[in-house]
């Protein structure tokens, strides 16, 4: 264990960064969660979650068969928190999967909760908060699980940890606070104000001649997904999403909102010159405001306005002889995209060929009673119920399998122990959506291009023989994905798109994978129960918290009501954008769509739909 350690964390940093306790092969972190100032962009030094007063926080590293031990405490003062292990499957342990209001309360300010889990899985993962909106604020950082038995042993000399991510200026809770209200009807998502590498830029990264890298790539962000390229070097994709694949050549890899790549990339036998590599985001993120435009007359350029200050990219360099210059980038047409959909997982599992239950998500986005901008799964909002839904599970006997008990608002879906379980997404929205599974990996067997429109389970196409399996996946806009996997570890577990701003609008179903199995084999330790005291949040009963009669649902939290008929949210689109773009000007729309009004405006906008009624 302590051998292994070395070779990837030095151990003077790490006594510095948080107290490392080797134990057998128990890992050990204490985690002090808490403000700190960072000004990774050079534009703006802003409040960010660090840990144990440093911030990027530390990379979590252990070996398969390891415990890994977070004892985590709150020191935000203003925020509650939590911390999601992505990828990790959490077999036995799914109350320490993470997220807030499903298999935990949240952490109070003040209050601490040790995660506790063994490891039994090898490669890239990372680490984020699961409370509401909070991880693009900071709080994600890379975890590396090692293997002694890796396929990859000897066919690489060292390896490189290298994160991508959007960047934002404001607090997530004051953009959030924007971008959820009826002044953004379209739900046009907050512009990120810069990309990041490693959470910094102009990154080098030095070679040295005949080695080879193996590259960790993670994309941490919140919202972009990013092209990434190394000039003049082949990268040979070996790991997605902590599955071994075959290896596969690719020139320029996209990599969505919380997808990891690992790629060899073999060194130049000489130190003539250095090489750029670049993250660009990906502008192009929906066609939606492209057809908003062409419902009105009066904002017809609104959308095209890319502000002059933002520079979707960020530049690194492999840096052979520091002597020499470091080379300006070359455009993003210079690289032929990788399609991940040829992979082919390592351990050639085949594809599930008998489903057990197959169900379908519709997915769409709307507004609500309130103006505002929902993501919605078959016509239903995601809302946080009062009793984490593990809670739910653990305490409303055989109830638990009925989906009612987890409330209305939950997208809530019983699995059976064992079965083949397959989800079929209808995106009926013009924007790219990264699906992430919690509990497992799935297998990718149907992956459409855009605007195929919906699935049609009576004519399946061709499906691959060993599907490309991770646990984060890309649907395109108009588009479908069909997955499967097998229902072998009981838990909760969320399954959500990994855009955090459609997190917080309610894109989200849960997983309640046999509820019976957990009630016999779960007993919740003593700290997440008093965090939940600590938060005031009920233990037991339903979604609505409660116990007596787990059937009846009043109280459980609601979404806003839906719109007065005769509203039509393009009328109120169309109504707020002719305002804003009246008392506005061009000035401040940008990239995908509006900023957020000041009060004046707003008080005056609301003014105006008052007096306008329903369109
Ligand atoms: C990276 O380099 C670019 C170009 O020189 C510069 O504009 C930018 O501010 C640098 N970023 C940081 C964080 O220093
Ligand atoms: C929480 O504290 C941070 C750091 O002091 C501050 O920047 C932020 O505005 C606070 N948030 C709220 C909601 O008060
Ligand atoms: C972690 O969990 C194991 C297995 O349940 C238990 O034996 C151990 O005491 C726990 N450790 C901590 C620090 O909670
Ligand atoms: C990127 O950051 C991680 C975590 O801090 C670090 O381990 C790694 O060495 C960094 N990579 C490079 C190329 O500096
Ligand atoms: C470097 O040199 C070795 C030995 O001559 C050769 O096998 C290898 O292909 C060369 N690598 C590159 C990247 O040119
Ligand atoms: C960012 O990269 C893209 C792709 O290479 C290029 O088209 C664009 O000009 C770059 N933008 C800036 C501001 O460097
Ligand atoms: C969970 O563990 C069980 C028992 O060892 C195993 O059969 C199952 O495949 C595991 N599931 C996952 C997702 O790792
Ligand atoms: C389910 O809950 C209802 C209402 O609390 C109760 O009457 C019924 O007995 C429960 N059913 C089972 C199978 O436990
Ligand atoms: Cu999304």
């Amino acid at each position: 264990m302590a051998l292994s350690l070395s070779s990837f964390i030095n151990p003077i940093s790490a006594l510095l960064l948080f107290i490392l306790h080797v134990n057998a092969a128990t890992v050990t972190y204490e985690f002090d969660i808490g403000w700190v100032y960072a000004n990774p962009d050079g534009m703006a030094n802003r409040p960010v979650i660090g840990i144990n007063g440093k911030w990027p926080i530390p990379v979590i590293s252990a070996t398969i068969g390891d415990r890994i031990i977070v004892n985590a405490k709150n020191s935000l003062g203003n925020e509650s928190t939590s911390l999601h292990f992505h990828g990790l499957y959490m077999n036995g342990t799914t109350h320490m999967d993470g997220p807030v209001g499903v298999t935990q309360c949240e952490i109070a300010p003040g209050s601490s909760f040790t995660y506790n889990f063994t490891i039994d899985q090898p490669g890239t993962y990372w680490y984020h908060s699961h409370a509401r909106g909070q991880y693009p604020d900071g709080l994600r950082g890379a975890m590396v699980i090692h293997d002694p038995d890796s396929p990859l042993k000897g066919k690489y000399d060292e390896e490189v940890i290298v994160t991508f991510s959007d960047w934002y200026h404001d607090l997530m809770n004051v953009l959030l606070d924007g971008f959820i209200r009826y002044s953004n009807p379209t739900g046009a998502e907050p512009v990120p104000k810069s990309a990041l590498v490693n959470e910094t830029q102009n990154l080098t990264i030095s070679m040295e001649p005949g080695k080879t890298y193996l590259f960790r790539m993670i994309n941490v962000g919140a919202f972009a997904a990013q092209y990434v390229w190394f000039e003049g070097h082949t990268m040979q994709v070996v790991e997605v999403d902590g599955i071994y694949t075959q290896p596969e050549d690719a020139d320029m890899i996209y990599i969505t909102a919380a997808q990891r790549y690992s790629v060899l990339i073999t060194a130049k036998n000489d130190t003539d010159a250095n090489y750029a590599f670049m993250g660009s985001m990906d502008q192009v993120y929906s066609t939606k405001m492209v057809q908003v435009k062409s419902t009105l007359t009066t904002t017809q350029d609104l959308f095209d306005t890319i502000p002059e200050t933002l520079n979707p990219n960020v530049t690194g360099w492999l840096v052979y002889d520091d002597k020499k210059d470091l080379p300006a980038a070359a455009p993003i047409e210079s690289f032929d995209p990788f399609d991940d959909f040829v992979l082919i997982p390592r351990d050639e599992e085949k594809l599930f060929d008998t489903v057990d239950y197959s169900f379908t998500l519709d997915l769409k986005m709307d507004n609500l009673g309130d103006g505002a901008n929902y993501a919605f799964f078959n016509d239903v909002t995601y809302v946080t119920p009062k009793v984490p839904t593990l809670y739910s599970a653990l305490t409303t006997g055989a109830n638990a399998t009925n989906p009612l008990v987890y409330g209305e608002h939950t997208n809530s879906y019983i699995l059976k122990k064992d079965d083949i379980v397959e989800i079929v997404l209808n995106n009926n929205d013009p924007g790219k959506h990264p699906f992430h599974l919690h509990g497992h990996a799935f297998q990718v067997v149907v992956r459409s291009e855009d605007e195929a429109g919906n699935y049609d389970p009576t004519a399946p196409p061709a499906m691959p023989k060993t599907p490309m399996r991770r646990d984060t996946v890309l649907v395109r806009p108009d588009g479908h994905i069909v997955l499967r996997f097998k229902a072998d570890n009981p838990g909760v577990w969320l399954f959500h798109c990994h855009i955090e701003w459609h997190v917080s609008s309610g894109l989200i179903a849960t997983m309640i994978e046999a509820p019976l199995s957990l009630q016999d084999s779960l007993t919740l330790p003593a700290d997440h129960l008093a965090a939940c005291k600590a938060a005031d949040t009920p233990i037991a009963g339903n979604a609505a918290g409660n116990t007596i009669n787990v059937l009846d649902l009043k109280g459980q939290p609601l979404p806003p009501p839906r719109l007065p008929s005769g509203f039509t949210a393009r009328g109120i689109v169309a109504l707020v954008f002719s305002v804003v773009a009246a008392f506005l000007g061009l000035a401040t729309i940008a990239w995908y769509g509006a900023a957020p009004l000041s009060k004046e405006e707003e008080a005056k906008l609301k003014r105006e739909i008052e007096e306008v009624g329903p369109q």
